[in-house]
């Protein structure tokens, strides 16, 4: 019998990887996605599957997960084996702007999601993964965070997606639920969406590159990330549900490179030579060829309060999971690079 799985946030960037996967290991996967006036599956429009198809392994509804009835429906008529709760308002920065929306998706959300499991009593049936974040541990001053690291969310998005790692574990010891979190650091890819830091400087520095953008403004120049590529990161997510128990694992790379780190490795892909001149807001690169400034700050990018440094310590996941990341920095910055530069190309 073929496993059937549900993917919350399918047309996201890790929706889309999942999926893929998921399909390559011959399950029947449903994907909620939302109304939107234009189309929002790009990222899966080469897996679509046309519903007047007899047979079919993708399935795609309508679905918010601010809708309690839609969500209860979903679940009722599928039944899944697994569940994966990826979607969320995931920007930290919006989610100062928007508080009580993010809050309602990314911790409301997953409650709707474990009620319905709970309600329709599928303990015994639906296992449920929570997309968590290393978000939760906000500023600190540990070299490497694990499981047993202190939670001081620093966001919005962060205390929102606290809220479901504890509601998550909550219900997997009250109602005996199969309910796991994977505690994320950053996973970038060619699919990033475009506001996301990394996304935004591979972009940006190729339109620079043929001359059609003038300078590139960003924010916190000096924060560390520990950036992983996507792929890895929903392998890990699948292996946390095939786990003979579930449990909390953190996914990372072990190593965490600053935002200039980024820039200059991107820069090195399109080899242009980049000055670094001033300090905190006054920073800026100088593209050495012509002598024009092409990164500088604009405070608009600056959260009201942001985490200096994130690294992992992915060492729980490698010993239980065997699980251990196969893509490196510089071979997930050359991908994005290459990536783009190929829509310049085509
Ligand atoms: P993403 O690209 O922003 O995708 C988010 C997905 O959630 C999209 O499909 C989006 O739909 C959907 N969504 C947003 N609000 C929704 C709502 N109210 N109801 C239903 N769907 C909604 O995020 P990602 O990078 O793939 O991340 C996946 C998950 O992992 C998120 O929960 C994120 O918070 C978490 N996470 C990400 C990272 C990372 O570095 N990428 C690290 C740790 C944790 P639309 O396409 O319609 O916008
Ligand atoms: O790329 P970012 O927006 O990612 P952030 O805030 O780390 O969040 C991402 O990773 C989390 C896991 O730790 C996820 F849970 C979350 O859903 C999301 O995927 O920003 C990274 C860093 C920040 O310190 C930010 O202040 O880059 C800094 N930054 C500097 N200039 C900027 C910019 N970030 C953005 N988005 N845009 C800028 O212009």
């Amino acid at each position: 019998m073929k496993k059937t799985a549900l993917i919350t946030g399918i047309t996201g960037q890790d929706g889309s990887y999942l999926a893929e996967l998921l399909l390559k290991k011959n399950y029947i996967v449903h994907g909620i996605k939302r109304r939107s006036s234009q189309f929002n599956t790009s990222r899966i429009d080469h897996i679509y599957q046309d519903p007047s198809l007899h047979k079919r392994n993708l399935i795609l509804h309508h679905g918010d997960l601010l809708d309690s009835p839609n969500l209860f429906n979903i679940i009722r008529n599928i039944k899944p084996d697994e569940i994966y709760n990826l979607a969320a308002q995931s920007h930290v920065a919006v989610s100062f702007e928007q508080p009580e929306y993010t809050a309602n998706a990314d911790a409301l959300g997953t409650i709707r999601l474990l009620e319905a499991i709970k309600n329709l009593k599928l303990q015994s049936k639906t296992k449920f993964y929570q997309a968590s974040t290393s978000e939760i541990y906000g500023d600190n001053n540990l070299k490497k965070l694990n499981e047993n690291s202190n939670f001081k969310p620093s966001s919005p998005y962060g205390v929102s997606k606290l809220f479901s790692y504890w509601i998550t574990r909550n219900y997997r010891d009250s109602y005996n639920i199969f309910a796991s979190n994977g505690i994320l650091f950053n996973h970038e890819s060619p699919r990033r969406g475009e506001t996301f830091v990394t996304q935004k400087i591979v972009k940006g520095l190729v339109k620079i590159k043929y001359n059609l953008q003038g300078c590139l403004f960003l924010g916190n120049l000096d924060a560390k990330r520990d950036w992983g590529h996507a792929k890895d990161y929903v392998f890990a997510m699948w292996k946390i549900l095939q786990h003979k128990k579930p449990d909390d694992f953190c996914i990372a790379t072990g190593k965490s490179f600053t935002i200039k780190n980024f820039i200059d490795e991107v820069a090195k892909n399109l080899q242009m030579k980049l000055k670094w001149e001033g300090k905190g807001v006054n920073e800026v690169a100088i593209n050495t060829r012509n002598n024009k400034k092409i990164i500088a700050v604009n405070q608009m990018y600056l959260r009201p309060s942001d985490i200096n440094s994130l690294t992992g310590d992915y060492s729980k996941a490698k010993k239980l999971l065997n699980w251990k990341p196969k893509i490196n920095f510089s071979q997930l910055v050359k991908e994005m690079v290459d990536s783009e530069l190929d829509k310049y190309s085509k």
